[in-house]
C-alpha cells in the first residue's frame, strides 16, 4: 500500500491544477451564462496533453492509466465540471473502440483525436431507453457489404460538436437473443449522410457542455467501422463504463473539494454574533462532514482506478465510487450554499453553480439507483 503519487503523476496533477485555476475558473461563470461550447478551453487543454491521455503510446497517445486520468479529471472538475465533461467525453466516446476495435480502426479514429483538438461522443442512450440499455431500439441491418443504421439517440454529450460517434445498435432482431449477443458497436462519422444532430439541450447545470439528440436515417456504415465482433457491442459499452466511471467519480470529487474550499474560505471571512462563522460549531461540523465525504470519495475513486491499472475487474468498486462521490458532490454543494447563506443562493457567488452542476453526477454514466443495482448484483453474486 502506497499513497504517494510518483513524479509523473505529481507533474500531471500540477499541470491540470494550474490549468484549472488559470484558464478555467476565470471563464467558468461566463461559459455557464452563455452556454457556449468551450472550444477555446478544450483546445488549450488538448495542447497541454490533458485530453485523450488514455490513448495507447503505439497509437501516438500518452498511454495514461486510469489513476492518472482520475487525477486530471479531479483537477479540471475543480475548475468547472461543464468544461471537464466536454473534455472527458472524448475518453468515453473512444473507450469501446480502445477495448474492442481493430488496430486499423483505432489508428484512423483515435489518430484524428490526437491530430487536432476535435471531439468524439458516446451514443448509447435513447429517448425510450437510458438506464435500460438492453431496451434500446436503434438498429443496424447488413445490406451487401455495408450496415444501414436507423434510430434515435438522446442526451449525447458532445453530440453537436463531435467528429465521430460510438453508436450502439441492435443487430439481432430476435427479442430472445441475450444482450451480450444482440448489439453491435459502430463508429459513425458526423458528416455522413443521414446523421442529424438536434438542438442543443438547455440543462440545469454544466451548461456549456453540448448535449443533443441525434437521428440516424438510413446511414450507410462500412463493415470496417464495426467495432470488434458483431454482436459484442453491449459488452464493449459496459466494459467502457468500468474505465470511465472512476474518472466521473473523480470529477464529482473535484466539485466536492471546490465546494469545501469555497465554504471554508467564506466561513473564515463572514462574521455573525461577533465571530467568524467558522467558530460556530454548527458550521465547522458541516465543514468536517464535507471534508470527510471528499476524502472518502477520493479514496474509493483511486481504488477503483488502481484495479483497472492492475488488470482487475473493478465493476463493483467503480459503481461504489460513482455512487458515493456523486452523492457527496451534491451534499457538499448544498452545504456550501447553506454556509454562504443568502449569498449562496445568488449567481454572484460560485456555489450556486456548483449545486446546479452537481446534480448530473447522480444521473449520467448510470444513475445512483443503477449504481446500487450493479453493486447489489456484484455483491450478491459472491454469495451464490
Ligand atoms: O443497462 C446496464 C447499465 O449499465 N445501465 C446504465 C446505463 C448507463 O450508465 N448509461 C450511461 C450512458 S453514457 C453517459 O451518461 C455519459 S455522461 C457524459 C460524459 C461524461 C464524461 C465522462 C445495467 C442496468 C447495469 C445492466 O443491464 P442488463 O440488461 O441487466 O444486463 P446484464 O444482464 O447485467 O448484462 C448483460 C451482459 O453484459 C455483461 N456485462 C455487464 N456488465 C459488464 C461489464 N463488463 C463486461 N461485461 C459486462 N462491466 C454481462 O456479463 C452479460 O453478459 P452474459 O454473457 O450474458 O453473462
Ligand atoms: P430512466 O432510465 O428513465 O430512469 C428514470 C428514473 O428511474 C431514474 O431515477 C432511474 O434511476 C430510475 N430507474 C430506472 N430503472 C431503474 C431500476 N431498474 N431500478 C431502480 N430505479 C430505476 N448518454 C449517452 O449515451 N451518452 C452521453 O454522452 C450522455 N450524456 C449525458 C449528458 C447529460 C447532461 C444527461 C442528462 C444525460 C446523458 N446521457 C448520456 C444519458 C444518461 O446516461 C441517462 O440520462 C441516464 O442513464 C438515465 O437514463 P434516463 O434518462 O432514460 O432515465
Amino acid at each position: 500500500m502506497n499513497f504517494n503519487f510518483n513524479e509523473d503523476a505529481l507533474a500531471l496533477q500540477d499541470l491540470a491544477r494550474k490549468f484549472a485555476r488559470e484558464e478555467m475558473i476565470p471563464k467558468a461563470a461566463e461559459y455557464d451564462q452563455t452556454m457556449e461550447y468551450p472550444q477555446e478551453i478544450f483546445a488549450k487543454a488538448w495542447e497541454l496533453g490533458l485530453v485523450n491521455g488514455h490513448v495507447d503510446p503505439d497509437l501516438g497517445g500518452l498511454g495514461l492509466g486510469c489513476l492518472e486520468s482520475c487525477i486530471i479529471a479531479e483537477e479540471l472538475a475543480y475548475g468547472c465540471t461543464g468544461m471537464e465533461t466536454a473534455i472527458e467525453a472524448n475518453s468515453l466516446g473512444s473507450m469501446p473502440l480502445l477495448i474492442g476495435g481493430s488496430d486499423e480502426l483505432k489508428q484512423e479514429y483515435l489518430g484524428r483525436l490526437l491530430a487536432e483538438p476535435i471531439q468524439a461522443a458516446y451514443g448509447v442512450t435513447e429517448p425510450g431507453a437510458g438506464s435500460d440499455v438492453s431496451g434500446l431500439k436503434t438498429k443496424a441491418e447488413k445490406v451487401g457489404d455495408e450496415w444501414v443504421l436507423n434510430g434515435e439517440k438522446m442526451w449525447i454529450t458532445n453530440g453537436g460538436v463531435a467528429n465521430w460517434y460510438f453508436v450502439l445498435a441492435r443487430t439481432n432482431p430476435d427479442p430472445k437473443c441475450p444482450s451480450s449477443k444482440a448489439f453491435t458497436g459502430f463508429i459513425v462519422e458526423r458528416e455522413w449522410e443521414g446523421v442529424n444532430p438536434g438542438r442543443k439541450e438547455i440543462n440545469m447545470g454544466q451548461r456549456c457542455s453540448d448535449t443533443r439528440g441525434i437521428r440516424f436515417e438510413n446511414v450507410r456504415v462500412p463493415e470496417k467501422n464495426v467495432i470488434g465482433e458483431v454482436g459484442k457491442g453491449f459488452i464493449y459499452a459496459m466494459a467502457a463504463f468500468d474505465n470511465t466511471r472512476p474518472p466521473v467519480a473523480a470529477a464529482a470529487t473535484g466539485l466536492s473539494q471546490r465546494a469545501l474550499d469555497e465554504a471554508t474560505k467564506y466561513s473564515f471571512e463572514r462574521k455573525t454574533m461577533g465571530k467568524p462563522i467558522v467558530q460556530h460549531q454548527a458550521i465547522s461540523f458541516l465543514l468536517a462532514e464535507m471534508a470527510s465525504r471528499t476524502e472518502l470519495g477520493r479514496l474509493m475513486t483511486y481504488k477503483s482506478a488502481w484495479q483497472v491499472d492492475t488488470g482487475n475487474r473493478n465493476t463493483f468498486n467503480a459503481s461504489i465510487a460513482k455512487l458515493f462521490a456523486g452523492d457527496a458532490a451534491n451534499q457538499n454543494a448544498s452545504d456550501a450554499v447553506q454556509i454562504f447563506g443568502g449569498n449562496g443562493f445568488n449567481s454572484e457567488y460560485p456555489v450556486e453553480k456548483l449545486m446546479r452542476d452537481a446534480k448530473i453526477f447522480q444521473i449520467y454514466e448510470g444513475t445512483s439507483q443503477i449504481q446500487k443495482l450493479i453493486i447489489a448484483r456484484e455483491h450478491c453474486s459472491k454469495y451464490m
